[in-house]
């Protein structure tokens, strides 16, 4: 069995509790790891390390220095890409094809990108008047923030959690990481490439556990921590920025969403039928930027939900060893509870079932996995529990519109704002739509078309502040003005 430690002051330790949890593998239901929870002696000694790190060799290095070993870091993960892809996919069970195309490139594309943007970011300055005449010069530095709590999920976790070290580490902070419970693996295995990077100690820490009460709960009630970057539930940002309220600690809250998808009758049909079908079942659904509400222009709707229930049954479902799987288990077992209680909302608020909502039939050795069917209703009302509420699976409702003016109002009823999707080959409509939707980011044509420099994140509930290219950068230092009397 394997034992899966935290990761601290550049060493692997145990939990002194001796504490451990189970990680289930999603496409089986079996234990395939031990996993250390740690106690507020693992979070304090994290975050002792992170912050005696901050005044050693890595807060002498020049950017220049500290890019040159995020980019071996960076080298580190793509030498041992099968490993990485490996434990991914047996802590998530996503398919090979998609975390060997996305998760991976990604988690070291992102230590990459932040490593030459941080060059050049760039400080304001401003030359003022003073009463005797001579002058003032105000000009502005950037600093790291410090001691930085990173919080992340489980759907993406290598590329979520590097989403934010890459640029923390960039700017010259120290980072304590709280991976998902449901995904220790990748940040585990990644303090091994910190090490042969050169990475000095203390500078990244990983401690392993769950959220309330555990190693989560301990990290954002630690006082030594600057500032914390989290991902995940709505309801879980609220309790992370009530706990950084206390000695007002900066938050960056990447949350939840429920993402509108509008298809107007003009579109290109299979391109729209293609980019809706990434976006309602990549990653089983579990994609904080997938489609779970669809909106289709009245001519085109029948056609349209017959094309998706065709591409939908054709979907393969199987475990990541599968080169035929385009559809892997949900992450855990008290996930598909929560997606299957949707399932049966749905039925019993008078959904029709357009394709699938039930367990699918699987081989012996795979019965007891995390699996659902890929699910499209329509006819539900626009109150439904269904119709509002983050499923976070690979499942979509699908209803008519008649009007731009309707499509927009229904889109923007919902107190998320994450994302939005549209699909139209009228240049106007597309802008003017694109500039009505209420979410942080809108594809046109397109769905998780990603340049890292653009802002990501979500307006209303679905986060605070945006990640990416100068916005992280932004998040990661903090700006002192210097007013210098001439
Ligand atoms: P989650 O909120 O349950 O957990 C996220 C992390 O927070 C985990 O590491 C968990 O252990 C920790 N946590 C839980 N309770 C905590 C507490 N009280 N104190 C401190 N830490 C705590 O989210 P999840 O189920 O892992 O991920 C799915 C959710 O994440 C969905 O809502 C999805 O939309 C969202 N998400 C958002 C984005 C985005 O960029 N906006 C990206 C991915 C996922
Ligand atoms: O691509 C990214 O940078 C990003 N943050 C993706 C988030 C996906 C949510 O599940």
């Amino acid at each position: 069995m394997q034992e899966i430690k935290h990761f601290i002051d550049g060493a692997y330790v145990a939990s002194a509790s001796g504490r451990t949890f189970d990680k289930l593998d999603p496409s089986t239901g079996e234990v395939f790891a031990k996993v250390h929870e740690a106690g507020e002696a693992e979070v304090d000694a994290a975050v002792r390390a992170a912050r005696a790190a901050l005044k050693g060799p890595w807060a002498r290095m020049s950017v220049a220095e500290r890019g040159a070993i995020l980019h071996k870091v960076a080298d580190g993960i793509l030498a041992r890409f099968e490993e990485f892809l490996a434990a991914e996919c047996r802590d998530t069970g996503k398919p090979r094809s998609l975390a060997s195309h996305i998760d991976i490139p990604r988690g070291a594309a992102n230590f990459k990108v932040f490593a030459d943007s941080v060059k050049n970011v760039a400080a304001e300055t401003f030359e003022m008047d003073t009463p005797d005449g001579a002058g003032a010069l105000n000009y502005a530095v950037r600093r790291p923030r410090g001691v930085i709590g990173v919080i992340s999920p489980w759907n993406l976790p290598l590329l979520l959690m590097t989403w934010k070290v890459g640029p923390a580490l960039a700017c010259g902070n120290t980072v304590v990481v709280k991976p998902s419970e449901e995904t220790p693996s990748t940040a585990a295995l990644l303090g091994e490439v910190m090490n042969a990077a050169g990475v000095p100690k203390g500078v990244y820490n990983v401690v392993q556990g769950l959220g309330g009460n555990s190693a989560g709960e301990f990290l954002t009630a630690h006082p030594d921590v600057d500032a914390f970057t989290f991902t995940g539930e709505t309801g879980t940002g609220e309790t992370i920025m009530r706990a950084a309220s206390r000695g007002v600690r900066p938050v960056s809250l990447e949350l939840g969403g429920k993402n509108a998808g509008i298809v107007f009758a003009d579109c290109d049909l299979d391109k729209a039928v293609e980019g809706t079908l990434r976006s309602v079942f990549a990653n089983s659904g579990q994609v904080c930027l997938g489609t779970e509400r669809l909106y289709v222009q009245r001519p085109l709707f029948e056609a349209f939900v017959a094309r998706l229930k065709a591409g939908a049954e054709a979907l393969v479902i199987g475990a990541p060893d599968d080169p035929k799987a385009t559809l892997g288990p949900l992450v855990s077992l008290t996930h598909r509870e929560k997606v299957l209680s949707y399932y049966q909302q749905a039925r019993d608020q008078g959904a029709t079932v357009v394709t699938g909502g039930g367990v699918p039939d699987m081989p012996s050795a795979l019965a007891g996995g995390a699996w659902v069917q890929p699910t499209l209703w329509t006819d539900l009302p626009d109150d439904s529990s269904v119709v509002t509420e983050e499923i976070f699976g690979p499942c979509c409702h699908i209803r008519p519109f008649d009007s731009e003016e309707e499509a927009v109002a229904l889109a923007n009823d919902t107190r998320y704002g994450l994302s939005a999707t549209l699909w139209t080959e009228n240049l106007g409509r597309a802008h003017r739509v694109a500039g009505q939707l209420e979410a942080g980011i809108i594809w046109v044509n397109s769905w998780f078309l990603r340049d890292l420099r653009t802002a990501f994140g979500g307006s209303k509930q679905s986060g605070i502040g945006r990640e990416g290219g100068v916005h992280s950068l932004e998040f990661y230092t903090e700006l002192k003005n210097i007013c210098v009397k001439l």
